[in-house]
């Protein structure tokens, strides 16, 4: 690395600095008076991913539906509610919310998603009415801005699940105040959208790491992840500045009867600083499921798939061995087994050496030595799909630091060396 580079790269460094500064001052003032702001296209050297978030308005009903249903449902009358870039779908999510591709609805513009995080008060105010379901999860608190998706659905099984992360730009400066953005996953009128293991519904007063960040007093922190630029970040590459862990929704149903869904999120106290909520693809499903249902990696990357496996009673099958099959593909042929825990999750693990796109199932067989007194002896998810494309020439940090350093500190001891022999 030659001088005229170190120089350059502190320069940009001093640049950034001051851009870092200034965007401080700008949005420590317009937080204060609760404006919000609308982001603007300006270059940023912040956290950027080669592979970023990317996102698709959709008002049809039907589509937006159709994208979050997997094995085992079957849906129908769906409707939709609220302004026109509060819904669509999302791809690229992979290592910046934990879930690659689904369905997003907002209280603001999906599309302010979207990294580098540059603002603490990204705003779309849409003057659209608040929904009184939502209003009633938080009392006290009037939304504002609802985006509501509804449709009706039948279960195969007697359970259902899908996978969701709730994130927003009021963290952390409104931890704890009346701006307590709030969602809601309403099967035939009861939020099943909660904190693991309670009945508190997710929102901003319920799952955060207090406010002040790290002092105030923290809820369920241990599903909260931080991005705001005040506290260290950002380090996601996403605008929101703080967003929950994935978390699965899961509710027990009676099988093949038509049942009543409704996803809807709002603001709450005013129509600014959006809140959004992620949904993974396909994956409403009822039963036995594999996910996620498609991800695409680097050849010789690793891959890890999750199954879950319910009886048709919504009963888990716990302590059984399971099959993981890839039926397709460059890595056809392939099996791996792995044993369910209390839950009937079991994951597998596999890398490819070559591209293309694997299918994969999973699969249990009753034992026919030790039977277990219920009335399926055969149990298979939905087809999971698995892309591997060629991995990229760009060297890893590593590859290309190290030399360079090892260089530099090379022509530092001869330069050394030198002077000292001429004295
Ligand atoms: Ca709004
Ligand atoms: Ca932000
Ligand atoms: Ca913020
Ligand atoms: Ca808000």
């Amino acid at each position: 690395m030659s001088g005229f580079v170190l120089r350059t790269v502190f320069e940009k460094t001093k640049v950034i600095g001051v851009v870092l500064i200034l965007i401080m001052l700008c949005t420590g003032v317009a937080s204060a008076e609760r404006v919000g702001q609308q982001k603007e296209a300006i270059a940023q050297d912040f956290v950027i991913q080669l592979n970023p978030l990317s996102t698709v308005y959709m008002t049809d009903a039907d589509s937006l539906a159709q994208s979050l249903v997997g094995s085992g449902v079957t849906i129908s009358d769906a409707q939709f509610t609220g302004a026109g870039n509060c819904a669509g779908t999302f791809a690229g999510g992979d290592g910046i919310i934990g879930i690659t591709q689904g369905v997003i609805i907002s209280s603001g513009d999906i599309a302010n998603v979207i990294g580098p995080n540059t603002l603490d008060d990204i705003t779309a105010d849409f003057n659209q009415p608040g929904d009184p379901e939502l209003d009633a999860l938080i009392p006290g608190f009037p939304t504002h801005d609802a985006c509501i998706l509804e449709f009706d659905f039948v279960p195969a099984a007697g359970i259902i699940q899908f996978n969701y992360v709730f994130t927003s730009d009021e963290y952390n400066e409104y931890v704890d105040s009346e701006y307590n953005d709030v969602f809601g996953f309403f099967v035939d009128g009861q939020n099943i959208a909660l904190i693991p293991g309670t009945t508190i519904p997710v929102a901003i007063n319920n799952v955060n790491n207090g406010n002040p960040f790290g002092v105030g007093t923290p809820s369920h922190p241990e599903f909260y992840v931080n991005n705001d630029l005040d506290d260290g970040g950002p380090f996601l590459d996403t605008e929101m500045d703080g967003l929950t862990t994935v978390f699965a929704a899961t509710a027990q149903m009676t099988p093949n009867v038509k049942h009543h869904m409704k996803l809807a999120i709002a603001d709450a106290g005013d129509e600014l600083y959006d809140s959004n909520v992620f949904i993974e693809g396909s994956s409403l499903v009822s039963g036995s499921s594999l996910v996620p249902t498609s991800a695409t990696n680097t050849v010789g990357q690793t891959h890890t798939l999750t199954a879950t496996f319910i009886f048709d009673t919504g009963e888990p099958l716990s302590g059984q061995e399971v099959t993981f099959t890839i039926t397709a593909g460059p890595n056809a042929g392939l099996t791996g087994t792995a044993v369910t825990n209390e839950f009937g999750v079991a994951t597998w693990s596999y890398s490819s050496s070559s591209p293309g796109t694997d299918t994969i199932i999973a699969t249990w067989d009753e034992p026919v030595d030790q039977p277990d007194q219920v009335a399926q002896t055969h149990l298979e998810t939905n087809n999971a799909f698995k892309t591997w494309v060629a991995g990229s020439n760009i060297p890893e940090f590593p590859s290309v630091v190290l030399p360079a350093t090892f260089i530099i500190g090379l022509l530092g001891a001869v330069f050394l060396i030198k002077r000292t022999k001429e004295q």
